[in-house]
């Protein structure tokens, strides 16, 4: 059983993603079981296997503990940590190859604060990883892709699993955005020429300074485009899945 955590800011398209990978991982024949860890999501397009909802309500945190809707979110976001048990206790009981957490909107919730690396630390999984999405036409500017590249390296200093960051959305996009996109992620001197091109010489240095020091992590980050909508690529997106958790399988 391997673990799949979906990242990303909000409105990147992670619960689309989630449901689309796991209709095409069911396609190949392999298994996937969906668990919702957002507690604040209204309507989701899958059928979740475990669904935080059924356990933490955020109408009634608010409620019993007079909070506003964001407070009663990060309340109810920190009290994921307590379920660690019952998640393992249910996941052991369905055993399926795969299993995908969609996680809350809001990415600091989870990421950014205890319970979520928590959770992903205590859930009993052969292997774990990441998929980080990048929201393609937000991405299109290169100082939105930088920012999104450092948010993916922070969520990567977070749960310290191997990542793959998937561009999302790019059937919204035209194929040379897209090219120039994966052309930032492979070459800083393109990224380093998209961003002295663009008003604002203060924010490219800054921007270009981030850059080289999230370069200088070398985290080994691949990236590949893809839409959840019409399941662009996902041969490929499939693939990077395998590779990186088998990979985890080779290290042990
Ligand atoms: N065209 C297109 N739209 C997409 C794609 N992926 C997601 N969307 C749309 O983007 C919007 C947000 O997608 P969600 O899957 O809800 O994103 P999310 O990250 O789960 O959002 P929150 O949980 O609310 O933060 C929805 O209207 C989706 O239909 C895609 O690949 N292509
Ligand atoms: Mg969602």
């Amino acid at each position: 059983m391997h673990g799949i955590f979906l990242l990303g800011t909000a409105g990147s398209g992670k619960t689309l993603m989630a449901a689309s990978l796991a209709e095409c991982l069911a396609r190949q024949g392999e298994d996937a079981c969906m668990v919702n860890l957002d507690p604040g999501v209204l309507n989701l397009p899958y059928k979740p296997a475990l669904d935080v909802r059924d356990r933490i309500s955020v109408e009634k945190l608010m409620r019993d503990y007079g909070l506003g809707p964001n407070g009663a979110l990060v309340m109810a976001s920190d009290l994921l940590a307590q379920q660690a048990g019952e998640i393992n206790e249910e996941l052991q009981s369905l055993a399926p190859k795969y299993v995908l957490f969609d996680t809350p909107g809001q990415m600091e919730l989870f990421a950014f604060r205890v319970a979520g690396p928590y959770l992903a630390r205590e859930l009993k999984l052969e292997g774990k990883m990441v998929l980080y999405l990048f929201d393609g036409p937000f991405c299109a500017d290169p100082f939105n892709y930088v920012s999104t590249l450092f948010l993916a390296s922070a969520v990567h200093l977070r749960f310290t699993l191997p990542q793959v960051n998937l561009l999302t959305k790019i059937d919204l996009l035209e194929e040379g955005v897209v090219k120039r996109i994966l052309g930032w992620s492979r070459s800083p001197a393109l990224l380093r020429e998209a961003l002295a091109g663009q008003p604002g010489g203060g924010a490219s240095l800054l921007a270009g300074d981030l850059f080289k020091a999230v370069g200088k992590l070398r985290l080994d980050f691949s990236t590949i485009a893809c839409s959840a909508k019409y399941f662009t690529n996902f041969l490929n997106v499939h693939a990077a899945i395998q590779r990186v958790l088998s990979r985890g399988e080779q290290e042990e």
